[in-house]
Protein backbone atom coordinates (compact mmCIF):
# COMPACT_ATOMS: atom_id res chain seq x y z
CA UNK A 1 0.00 0.00 0.00
CA UNK A 2 1.00 3.49 -0.63
CA UNK A 3 2.40 4.67 2.68
CA UNK A 4 0.75 8.36 1.92
CA UNK A 5 -2.67 6.70 2.38
CA UNK A 6 -1.87 6.75 6.19
CA UNK A 7 -0.86 9.44 8.59
CA UNK A 8 -0.19 9.27 12.41
CA UNK A 9 -3.43 11.27 14.43
CA UNK A 10 -1.09 10.57 17.44
CA UNK A 11 2.31 9.10 17.76
CA UNK A 12 1.90 7.24 21.21
CA UNK A 13 3.17 4.32 23.18
CA UNK A 14 3.51 0.61 22.56
CA UNK A 15 4.37 -1.89 21.21
CA UNK A 16 2.38 -4.38 22.93
CA UNK A 17 -1.37 -5.62 22.54
CA UNK A 18 -4.12 -6.34 20.07
CA UNK A 19 -4.77 -3.74 17.04
CA UNK A 20 -8.03 -3.14 16.55
CA UNK A 21 -9.47 -1.32 13.07
CA UNK A 22 -12.19 0.88 13.92
CA UNK A 23 -14.75 1.37 11.59
CA UNK A 24 -16.75 4.19 10.80
CA UNK A 25 -17.16 4.87 7.51
CA UNK A 26 -15.91 2.06 4.98
CA UNK A 27 -18.14 -0.50 5.82
CA UNK A 28 -16.54 -3.09 4.05
CA UNK A 29 -14.06 -6.19 4.74
CA UNK A 30 -12.23 -6.43 1.08
CA UNK A 31 -10.64 -3.50 -0.18
CA UNK A 32 -10.37 -1.65 2.50
CA UNK A 33 -7.21 0.17 3.05
CA UNK A 34 -7.88 0.84 6.37
CA UNK A 35 -8.20 -2.17 7.36
CA UNK A 36 -5.66 -3.86 5.32
CA UNK A 37 -3.37 -1.64 6.98
CA UNK A 38 -3.94 -2.75 10.49
CA UNK A 39 -3.90 -6.46 9.62
CA UNK A 40 -0.40 -5.46 7.88
CA UNK A 41 0.72 -3.49 11.38
CA UNK A 42 -0.84 -6.26 13.55
CA UNK A 43 1.35 -8.78 11.66
CA UNK A 44 4.40 -7.33 11.62
CA UNK A 45 3.62 -7.35 15.58
CA UNK A 46 2.43 -10.54 15.65
CA UNK A 47 -1.04 -9.37 17.61
CA UNK A 48 -4.05 -10.31 17.48
CA UNK A 49 -6.48 -7.67 15.22
CA UNK A 50 -10.28 -7.19 15.57
CA UNK A 51 -12.75 -4.78 13.67
CA UNK A 52 -15.41 -2.63 16.22
CA UNK A 53 -18.06 -0.15 15.39
CA UNK A 54 -20.01 2.05 17.59
CA UNK A 55 -23.11 2.24 17.11
CA UNK A 56 -24.06 5.77 17.30
CA UNK A 57 -28.24 6.91 17.53
CA UNK A 58 -29.66 9.89 15.79
CA UNK A 59 -26.74 10.30 13.82
CA UNK A 60 -27.03 13.40 11.78
CA UNK A 61 -30.76 12.98 11.73
CA UNK A 62 -30.43 9.30 9.94
CA UNK A 63 -33.47 7.47 10.40
CA UNK A 64 -34.52 3.82 10.28
CA UNK A 65 -34.22 4.02 6.35
CA UNK A 66 -30.30 4.26 7.00
CA UNK A 67 -29.59 2.84 10.29
CA UNK A 68 -31.57 -0.52 8.51
CA UNK A 69 -29.63 -0.08 5.33
CA UNK A 70 -26.28 -0.18 7.21
CA UNK A 71 -26.64 -2.79 9.90
CA UNK A 72 -27.41 -5.29 7.09
CA UNK A 73 -24.65 -4.58 5.11
CA UNK A 74 -22.36 -4.56 8.53
CA UNK A 75 -24.21 -8.01 9.34
CA UNK A 76 -22.11 -9.18 6.26
CA UNK A 77 -19.26 -7.56 6.94
CA UNK A 78 -19.11 -9.63 10.30
CA UNK A 79 -19.83 -12.08 8.42
CA UNK A 80 -16.88 -12.39 5.59
CA UNK A 81 -14.79 -11.44 9.07
CA UNK A 82 -15.22 -14.37 10.45
CA UNK A 83 -13.98 -16.47 7.57
CA UNK A 84 -10.76 -14.63 8.05
CA UNK A 85 -11.23 -15.37 11.65
CA UNK A 86 -11.26 -11.47 12.66
CA UNK A 87 -13.48 -11.07 15.56
CA UNK A 88 -15.81 -7.84 15.12
CA UNK A 89 -17.73 -6.58 17.86
CA UNK A 90 -20.24 -3.82 18.05
CA UNK A 91 -20.05 -1.07 20.74
CA UNK A 92 -23.01 1.00 21.45
CA UNK A 93 -22.29 4.88 22.41
CA UNK A 94 -20.78 7.90 21.67
CA UNK A 95 -17.72 6.68 19.59
CA UNK A 96 -15.25 8.57 21.00
CA UNK A 97 -15.99 7.16 24.58
CA UNK A 98 -16.51 3.38 23.54
CA UNK A 99 -13.95 3.26 21.03
CA UNK A 100 -11.44 4.37 23.98
CA UNK A 101 -13.30 2.40 26.51
CA UNK A 102 -12.43 -0.94 24.45
CA UNK A 103 -9.12 0.01 23.90
CA UNK A 104 -8.63 0.43 27.82
CA UNK A 105 -10.75 -2.70 28.93
CA UNK A 106 -8.66 -4.93 26.15
CA UNK A 107 -5.38 -3.24 26.57
CA UNK A 108 -5.13 -2.24 22.74
CA UNK A 109 -1.46 -1.67 21.45
CA UNK A 110 -2.60 0.22 18.31
CA UNK A 111 -5.93 1.85 17.45
CA UNK A 112 -6.40 2.24 12.89
CA UNK A 113 -9.46 3.91 12.01
CA UNK A 114 -10.64 5.12 8.47
CA UNK A 115 -10.77 9.34 7.35
CA UNK A 116 -13.66 11.29 6.97
CA UNK A 117 -13.56 14.96 6.89
CA UNK A 118 -17.04 15.42 8.79
CA UNK A 119 -17.06 17.13 12.07
CA UNK A 120 -19.02 14.00 13.72
CA UNK A 121 -16.22 12.05 13.21
CA UNK A 122 -13.16 14.39 13.76
CA UNK A 123 -14.47 15.08 17.45
CA UNK A 124 -14.61 11.36 18.22
CA UNK A 125 -11.20 10.68 16.79
CA UNK A 126 -10.16 13.72 19.16
CA UNK A 127 -11.78 12.27 22.43
CA UNK A 128 -9.80 9.05 21.62
CA UNK A 129 -6.90 10.74 21.02
CA UNK A 130 -7.09 12.33 23.86
CA UNK A 131 -8.08 9.37 26.36
CA UNK A 132 -5.57 6.81 24.79
CA UNK A 133 -1.76 6.86 25.03
CA UNK A 134 -1.00 4.11 22.05
CA UNK A 135 -0.58 4.85 18.86
CA UNK A 136 -3.59 6.16 16.96
CA UNK A 137 -3.53 6.04 12.93
CA UNK A 138 -5.97 7.13 10.63
CA UNK A 139 -6.20 6.23 6.84
CA UNK A 140 -7.78 7.46 3.98
CA UNK A 141 -9.90 4.01 2.73
CA UNK A 142 -12.53 6.47 1.09
CA UNK A 143 -10.59 8.53 -1.58
CA UNK A 144 -9.00 7.38 -4.51
CA UNK A 145 -6.23 10.08 -3.47
CA UNK A 146 -6.17 10.20 -0.20
CA UNK A 147 -7.71 14.22 0.55
CA UNK A 148 -4.67 15.27 2.69
CA UNK A 149 -2.53 14.69 -0.12
CA UNK A 150 -4.27 15.48 -3.12
CA UNK A 151 -4.56 19.08 -2.38
CA UNK A 152 -2.79 21.21 0.59
CA UNK A 153 -5.79 23.58 0.61
CA UNK A 154 -9.18 24.43 0.00
CA UNK A 155 -10.03 24.46 -3.90
CA UNK A 156 -12.04 27.05 -5.37
CA UNK A 157 -13.36 24.68 -8.54
CA UNK A 158 -13.08 22.05 -10.61
CA UNK A 159 -11.36 23.46 -12.89
CA UNK A 160 -8.07 23.94 -9.99
CA UNK A 161 -8.88 20.63 -8.51
CA UNK A 162 -9.17 18.40 -12.01
CA UNK A 163 -5.29 18.69 -12.71
CA UNK A 164 -4.02 18.13 -9.26
CA UNK A 165 -5.85 14.98 -8.88
CA UNK A 166 -5.12 14.14 -12.24
CA UNK A 167 -1.36 13.99 -11.51
CA UNK A 168 -1.74 12.37 -8.62
CA UNK A 169 -4.11 9.51 -9.97
CA UNK A 170 -0.68 7.16 -11.28
CA UNK A 171 0.69 7.48 -7.49
CA UNK A 172 -2.08 6.13 -6.18
CA UNK A 173 -3.91 3.53 -8.37
CA UNK A 174 -1.84 0.97 -6.87
CA UNK A 175 -3.66 -3.02 -6.37
CA UNK A 176 -6.59 -2.73 -4.34
CA UNK A 177 -6.00 -5.24 -0.97
CA UNK A 178 -7.30 -7.82 0.12
CA UNK A 179 -8.04 -9.38 3.35
CA UNK A 180 -5.89 -12.37 4.95
CA UNK A 181 -6.78 -15.14 7.09
CA UNK A 182 -5.42 -13.82 10.41
CA UNK A 183 -2.88 -16.16 12.21
CA UNK A 184 -3.22 -14.92 15.41
CA UNK A 185 -6.30 -15.67 17.50
CA UNK A 186 -8.73 -13.30 19.77
CA UNK A 187 -12.11 -14.49 21.07
CA UNK A 188 -13.94 -11.37 21.67
CA UNK A 189 -16.96 -14.04 22.61
CA UNK A 190 -20.57 -13.74 21.34
CA UNK A 191 -21.33 -12.09 17.21
CA UNK A 192 -23.70 -10.02 17.24
CA UNK A 193 -26.99 -10.51 17.59
CA UNK A 194 -28.22 -8.58 14.55
CA UNK A 195 -32.22 -8.64 15.53
CA UNK A 196 -32.28 -7.82 18.20
CA UNK A 197 -30.18 -4.28 17.63
CA UNK A 198 -32.77 -3.49 15.34
CA UNK A 199 -35.74 -3.89 17.60
CA UNK A 200 -33.34 -2.27 20.40
CA UNK A 201 -31.42 0.71 18.67
CA UNK A 202 -33.65 4.27 19.24
CA UNK A 203 -33.91 5.87 15.71
CA UNK A 204 -37.27 7.60 14.33
CA UNK A 205 -38.90 5.10 12.71
CA UNK A 206 -41.71 7.06 10.78
CA UNK A 207 -38.89 7.19 7.96
CA UNK A 208 -39.22 3.33 6.88
CA UNK A 209 -36.80 1.40 5.03
CA UNK A 210 -36.70 0.84 1.60
CA UNK A 211 -36.60 -2.16 -0.53
CA UNK A 212 -35.31 -1.45 -4.23
CA UNK A 213 -31.67 -1.50 -3.17
CA UNK A 214 -30.10 -4.31 -1.50
CA UNK A 215 -27.36 -3.48 1.16
CA UNK A 216 -24.01 -4.71 1.56
CA UNK A 217 -20.52 -6.07 -0.40
CA UNK A 218 -22.04 -8.08 -2.40
CA UNK A 219 -24.68 -6.19 -3.31
CA UNK A 220 -22.49 -3.40 -3.79
CA UNK A 221 -20.57 -5.31 -6.40
CA UNK A 222 -23.98 -6.58 -8.74
CA UNK A 223 -25.07 -2.97 -8.66
CA UNK A 224 -21.94 -1.92 -10.33
CA UNK A 225 -21.68 -5.00 -12.39
CA UNK A 226 -25.59 -3.73 -13.61
CA UNK A 227 -24.17 -0.06 -14.21
CA UNK A 228 -21.32 -1.44 -16.51
CA UNK A 229 -22.89 -3.79 -18.48
CA UNK A 230 -26.37 -1.79 -18.99
CA UNK A 231 -25.79 1.87 -18.24
CA UNK A 232 -22.16 3.41 -18.47
CA UNK A 233 -21.48 3.96 -22.51
CA UNK A 234 -25.03 6.05 -22.61
CA UNK A 235 -24.32 7.53 -19.13
CA UNK A 236 -23.03 11.18 -20.89
CA UNK A 237 -26.80 11.40 -22.36
CA UNK A 238 -29.02 9.81 -19.72
CA UNK A 239 -28.09 10.80 -16.38
CA UNK A 240 -29.21 14.41 -16.78
CA UNK A 241 -32.58 13.40 -17.70
CA UNK A 242 -34.84 12.17 -14.42
CA UNK A 243 -37.50 10.91 -16.70
CA UNK A 244 -35.07 7.72 -17.41
CA UNK A 245 -32.46 5.96 -15.16
CA UNK A 246 -29.24 6.79 -16.60
CA UNK A 247 -27.78 6.98 -13.74
CA UNK A 248 -25.13 4.37 -11.53
CA UNK A 249 -27.31 4.33 -8.10
CA UNK A 250 -24.13 3.83 -6.47
CA UNK A 251 -24.18 6.82 -3.92
CA UNK A 252 -25.81 4.86 -0.78
CA UNK A 253 -23.08 2.33 -1.30
CA UNK A 254 -20.03 4.79 -1.51
CA UNK A 255 -21.88 6.85 1.07
CA UNK A 256 -21.21 3.61 3.90
CA UNK A 257 -17.90 2.17 1.93
CA UNK A 258 -19.42 -0.93 0.64
CA UNK A 259 -17.85 -0.32 -2.22
CA UNK A 260 -14.20 1.32 -2.89
CA UNK A 261 -14.53 4.25 -4.70
CA UNK A 262 -11.28 2.64 -6.39
CA UNK A 263 -13.17 -0.30 -7.53
CA UNK A 264 -15.99 1.64 -9.29
CA UNK A 265 -13.08 3.80 -10.95
CA UNK A 266 -10.49 0.75 -12.25
CA UNK A 267 -13.93 -1.13 -13.49
CA UNK A 268 -15.21 1.83 -15.55
CA UNK A 269 -11.77 2.84 -16.81
CA UNK A 270 -11.09 -0.33 -18.15
CA UNK A 271 -14.50 -0.86 -19.59
CA UNK A 272 -15.28 -0.88 -23.36
CA UNK A 273 -17.91 1.88 -23.63
CA UNK A 274 -18.38 4.89 -25.08
CA UNK A 275 -15.21 7.32 -24.11
CA UNK A 276 -17.28 10.01 -23.65
CA UNK A 277 -19.69 8.32 -20.71
CA UNK A 278 -16.60 7.05 -19.59
CA UNK A 279 -15.28 10.18 -19.21
CA UNK A 280 -18.15 11.66 -17.71
CA UNK A 281 -18.95 9.53 -15.18
CA UNK A 282 -15.39 9.23 -14.24
CA UNK A 283 -15.28 13.13 -13.17
CA UNK A 284 -18.43 12.91 -11.56
CA UNK A 285 -17.07 9.58 -9.33
CA UNK A 286 -13.36 11.36 -9.03
CA UNK A 287 -13.13 14.84 -9.55
CA UNK A 288 -16.58 15.69 -7.97
CA UNK A 289 -16.92 13.83 -5.58
CA UNK A 290 -13.26 14.49 -4.11
CA UNK A 291 -13.50 17.98 -4.66
CA UNK A 292 -16.56 17.47 -2.09
CA UNK A 293 -13.80 15.56 0.36
CA UNK A 294 -11.65 18.22 -0.30
CA UNK A 295 -14.16 21.36 0.83
CA UNK A 296 -15.22 19.93 4.35
CA UNK A 297 -11.79 18.55 4.99
CA UNK A 298 -10.73 22.57 4.47
CA UNK A 299 -13.79 24.51 5.68
CA UNK A 300 -15.07 22.69 8.90
CA UNK A 301 -18.15 25.40 8.42
CA UNK A 302 -18.99 23.50 5.38
CA UNK A 303 -23.15 23.13 6.33
CA UNK A 304 -23.35 26.72 6.89
CA UNK A 305 -23.95 30.36 4.95
CA UNK A 306 -19.92 30.81 6.38
CA UNK A 307 -19.24 29.02 3.95
CA UNK A 308 -20.10 30.18 0.56
CA UNK A 309 -17.54 31.90 -1.51
CA UNK A 310 -17.37 35.91 -0.67
CA UNK A 311 -19.04 36.75 -4.07
CA UNK A 312 -21.85 34.79 -3.29
CA UNK A 313 -22.23 35.80 0.23
CA UNK A 314 -22.25 39.80 -0.91
CA UNK A 315 -24.94 39.08 -3.59
CA UNK A 316 -27.13 36.63 -1.59
CA UNK A 317 -26.59 39.44 0.94
CA UNK A 318 -27.85 42.20 -1.63
CA UNK A 319 -30.77 40.37 -2.01
CA UNK A 320 -32.33 39.22 1.36
CA UNK A 321 -35.06 41.80 1.19
CA UNK A 322 -36.54 41.30 -2.83
CA UNK A 323 -39.84 39.90 -2.50
CA UNK A 324 -40.47 36.04 -2.27
CA UNK A 325 -43.54 35.27 -4.63
CA UNK A 326 -44.09 32.10 -2.40
CA UNK A 327 -43.10 31.47 0.53
CA UNK A 328 -42.75 28.13 2.59
CA UNK A 329 -42.11 26.38 5.92
CA UNK A 330 -39.95 23.12 6.39
CA UNK A 331 -43.21 21.59 7.14
CA UNK A 332 -45.14 22.39 3.78
CA UNK A 333 -41.84 21.66 2.14
CA UNK A 334 -41.38 18.19 3.73
CA UNK A 335 -45.10 17.26 2.94
CA UNK A 336 -44.04 18.52 -0.65
CA UNK A 337 -47.46 20.93 -0.91
CA UNK A 338 -46.11 23.53 -3.05
CA UNK A 339 -47.55 25.12 -6.54
CA UNK A 340 -45.05 22.90 -8.44
CA UNK A 341 -45.79 19.89 -9.44
CA UNK A 342 -42.16 18.98 -10.76
CA UNK A 343 -41.06 20.05 -7.49
CA UNK A 344 -43.30 17.80 -5.29
CA UNK A 345 -42.47 15.28 -7.46
CA UNK A 346 -39.11 15.57 -6.41
CA UNK A 347 -39.41 15.95 -2.68
CA UNK A 348 -41.35 12.60 -3.17
CA UNK A 349 -39.22 10.55 -4.92
CA UNK A 350 -36.56 11.49 -1.75
CA UNK A 351 -39.12 10.37 0.42
CA UNK A 352 -40.49 7.81 -0.99
CA UNK A 353 -37.00 6.15 -2.82
CA UNK A 354 -34.40 7.32 -0.72
CA UNK A 355 -32.56 8.75 -3.45
CA UNK A 356 -33.56 12.22 -5.77
CA UNK A 357 -32.58 12.06 -9.13
CA UNK A 358 -29.07 14.02 -9.20
CA UNK A 359 -30.60 16.42 -11.98
CA UNK A 360 -33.71 17.28 -9.68
CA UNK A 361 -31.27 17.68 -6.59
CA UNK A 362 -29.99 21.13 -7.83
CA UNK A 363 -33.61 22.12 -9.19
CA UNK A 364 -34.78 21.31 -5.58
CA UNK A 365 -32.25 22.87 -3.56
CA UNK A 366 -32.26 26.37 -5.83
CA UNK A 367 -36.31 26.34 -4.96
CA UNK A 368 -36.24 25.63 -1.45
CA UNK A 369 -33.77 29.36 -1.62
CA UNK A 370 -36.54 30.86 -3.93
CA UNK A 371 -39.25 29.55 -1.31
CA UNK A 372 -37.95 30.63 2.01
CA UNK A 373 -37.09 33.78 4.20
CA UNK A 374 -33.53 33.46 3.91
CA UNK A 375 -30.62 31.97 2.47
CA UNK A 376 -29.41 30.39 5.98
CA UNK A 377 -32.72 29.12 6.09
CA UNK A 378 -33.09 27.51 3.09
CA UNK A 379 -29.65 25.65 3.49
CA UNK A 380 -31.04 24.55 6.66
CA UNK A 381 -34.14 23.30 5.70
CA UNK A 382 -32.29 21.43 2.39
CA UNK A 383 -29.63 19.76 5.25
CA UNK A 384 -32.75 18.41 7.31
CA UNK A 385 -34.44 16.84 4.30
CA UNK A 386 -31.86 15.68 2.59
CA UNK A 387 -30.07 14.11 5.68
CA UNK A 388 -33.46 13.14 6.55
CA UNK A 389 -34.53 11.01 3.71
CA UNK A 390 -31.50 10.39 1.46
CA UNK A 391 -29.91 6.99 1.64
CA UNK A 392 -26.85 8.80 0.60
CA UNK A 393 -27.63 11.93 3.00
CA UNK A 394 -24.98 13.01 5.73
CA UNK A 395 -22.47 13.24 3.45
CA UNK A 396 -19.65 15.46 1.93
CA UNK A 397 -21.56 15.52 -1.30
CA UNK A 398 -24.33 16.70 0.05
CA UNK A 399 -23.08 19.73 2.32
CA UNK A 400 -21.45 20.38 -0.83
CA UNK A 401 -24.56 19.93 -3.79
CA UNK A 402 -26.67 21.92 -1.25
CA UNK A 403 -23.57 25.14 -0.79
CA UNK A 404 -23.24 24.45 -4.98
CA UNK A 405 -27.27 24.84 -5.17
CA UNK A 406 -27.42 27.69 -3.08
CA UNK A 407 -24.11 29.26 -2.02
CA UNK A 408 -22.46 29.41 -5.52
CA UNK A 409 -19.35 27.22 -3.97
CA UNK A 410 -17.57 25.73 -6.81
CA UNK A 411 -19.98 27.53 -8.91
CA UNK A 412 -19.23 31.67 -10.99
CA UNK A 413 -21.36 33.97 -10.64
CA UNK A 414 -23.65 34.42 -13.23
CA UNK A 415 -26.14 37.42 -14.78
CA UNK A 416 -28.09 39.16 -11.47
CA UNK A 417 -31.85 38.21 -10.63
CA UNK A 418 -34.22 38.33 -7.60
CA UNK A 419 -33.32 36.39 -4.38
CA UNK A 420 -30.45 34.26 -6.36
CA UNK A 421 -28.44 37.80 -6.88
CA UNK A 422 -25.60 35.95 -8.91
CA UNK A 423 -26.19 32.71 -7.88
CA UNK A 424 -27.07 30.34 -10.67
CA UNK A 425 -30.43 29.90 -11.32
CA UNK A 426 -33.19 27.26 -12.88
CA UNK A 427 -36.51 26.96 -13.61
CA UNK A 428 -39.46 24.79 -14.35
CA UNK A 429 -38.84 25.99 -18.10
CA UNK A 430 -35.28 25.00 -18.09
CA UNK A 431 -36.19 21.58 -17.06
CA UNK A 432 -39.09 21.32 -19.39
CA UNK A 433 -36.71 22.20 -22.31
CA UNK A 434 -34.27 19.68 -20.67
CA UNK A 435 -36.57 16.12 -20.06
CA UNK A 436 -40.05 14.73 -20.32
CA UNK A 437 -41.58 16.41 -16.82
CA UNK A 438 -44.49 15.11 -17.33
CA UNK A 439 -43.34 11.82 -17.16
CA UNK A 440 -40.70 11.68 -14.14
CA UNK A 441 -43.99 13.30 -12.72
CA UNK A 442 -46.18 10.55 -13.28
CA UNK A 443 -43.60 7.91 -12.30
CA UNK A 444 -43.01 9.26 -9.00
CA UNK A 445 -46.56 9.32 -8.69
CA UNK A 446 -47.00 5.91 -9.40
CA UNK A 447 -44.96 4.71 -6.61
CA UNK A 448 -48.04 6.35 -3.76
P1 LIG B 1 -23.99 8.87 -10.64
O1 LIG B 1 -24.42 9.93 -11.59
O2 LIG B 1 -24.06 7.48 -11.09
O3 LIG B 1 -22.51 9.24 -10.20
C1 LIG B 1 -21.60 8.30 -9.63
C2 LIG B 1 -20.99 8.87 -8.39
O4 LIG B 1 -20.30 10.09 -8.69
C3 LIG B 1 -21.98 9.23 -7.32
O5 LIG B 1 -22.38 8.10 -6.54
C4 LIG B 1 -21.20 10.24 -6.51
O6 LIG B 1 -20.31 9.63 -5.64
C5 LIG B 1 -20.43 10.98 -7.59
N1 LIG B 1 -21.16 12.17 -8.00
C6 LIG B 1 -22.13 12.28 -8.94
N2 LIG B 1 -22.56 13.55 -9.02
C7 LIG B 1 -21.86 14.25 -8.10
C8 LIG B 1 -21.85 15.62 -7.69
N3 LIG B 1 -22.64 16.53 -8.26
N4 LIG B 1 -21.02 15.98 -6.71
C9 LIG B 1 -20.19 15.09 -6.13
N5 LIG B 1 -20.14 13.79 -6.47
C10 LIG B 1 -20.97 13.38 -7.44
N6 LIG B 1 -24.49 13.04 -3.33
C11 LIG B 1 -24.38 12.19 -2.30
O7 LIG B 1 -23.65 11.20 -2.42
N7 LIG B 1 -25.04 12.42 -1.13
C12 LIG B 1 -25.87 13.49 -0.96
O8 LIG B 1 -26.46 13.67 0.11
C13 LIG B 1 -26.01 14.39 -2.05
N8 LIG B 1 -26.85 15.46 -1.93
C14 LIG B 1 -26.92 16.35 -2.97
C15 LIG B 1 -27.74 17.49 -2.79
C16 LIG B 1 -27.81 18.44 -3.80
C17 LIG B 1 -28.67 19.66 -3.60
C18 LIG B 1 -27.07 18.25 -4.98
C19 LIG B 1 -27.13 19.28 -6.07
C20 LIG B 1 -26.28 17.13 -5.17
C21 LIG B 1 -26.19 16.17 -4.16
N9 LIG B 1 -25.40 15.01 -4.30
C22 LIG B 1 -25.29 14.13 -3.25
C23 LIG B 1 -24.57 14.80 -5.51
C24 LIG B 1 -25.23 13.93 -6.62
O9 LIG B 1 -26.48 14.44 -6.94
C25 LIG B 1 -25.33 12.48 -6.19
O10 LIG B 1 -24.06 12.01 -5.80
C26 LIG B 1 -25.84 11.55 -7.28
O11 LIG B 1 -27.09 11.99 -7.75
C27 LIG B 1 -25.93 10.15 -6.71
O12 LIG B 1 -26.51 9.25 -7.59
P2 LIG B 1 -25.68 8.14 -8.37
O13 LIG B 1 -24.76 7.42 -7.49
O14 LIG B 1 -26.69 7.33 -9.11
O15 LIG B 1 -24.83 9.09 -9.32
N1 LIG C 1 -20.64 5.78 11.68
C1 LIG C 1 -20.35 5.34 12.90
O1 LIG C 1 -19.18 5.18 13.22
N2 LIG C 1 -21.33 5.00 13.78
C2 LIG C 1 -22.64 5.16 13.51
O2 LIG C 1 -23.50 4.85 14.34
C3 LIG C 1 -22.99 5.66 12.23
C4 LIG C 1 -24.31 5.87 11.85
C5 LIG C 1 -24.62 6.39 10.60
C6 LIG C 1 -25.94 6.60 10.22
C7 LIG C 1 -26.22 7.12 8.97
C8 LIG C 1 -25.17 7.43 8.11
O3 LIG C 1 -25.46 7.96 6.94
C9 LIG C 1 -23.86 7.20 8.45
C10 LIG C 1 -23.57 6.66 9.69
N3 LIG C 1 -22.24 6.42 10.08
C11 LIG C 1 -21.94 5.96 11.33
C12 LIG C 1 -21.14 6.60 9.14
C13 LIG C 1 -20.71 8.05 9.04
O4 LIG C 1 -21.01 8.53 7.76
C14 LIG C 1 -19.24 8.23 9.19
O5 LIG C 1 -18.78 7.69 10.36
C15 LIG C 1 -18.86 9.70 9.10
O6 LIG C 1 -17.56 9.74 8.70
C16 LIG C 1 -18.95 10.45 10.39
O7 LIG C 1 -18.50 11.77 10.23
Amino acid sequence: MNPDRARILKEGRGERGPVVYWMSRDQRAEENWALAFAQELASKRGSPLAVIFSLTENFLGATARQYGFMLRGLEEVEEALAEKKIPFALLRGDPGETVSGFAEEHGVGAVVTDFSPLAAKRSWSETVMQRLEIPIYEVDAHNIVPCWRASPKQEYAARTFRPKIRRMLPEFCDELPRLKVHPIPWDLGEGVDWDRIRRAIDVDRSVPEVDWIAPGERAARKALRRFLDEKLSAYDGERNDPSLQGQSDLSPYLHFGMISAARVALEAAGRDADPTSRAAFLEELVVRRELSENFCFYNPGYDSFAAFPDWAKKTLDDHRDDPREYLYDQKELEAAETHDDLWNAAQMEMVLRGKMHGYMRMYWAKKILEWTESPEEAQRIAIYLNDRYELDGRDPNGYVGIAWSIGGVHDRAWGERAIFGKVRYMSRKGAKSKFDVRSYVERVASWS
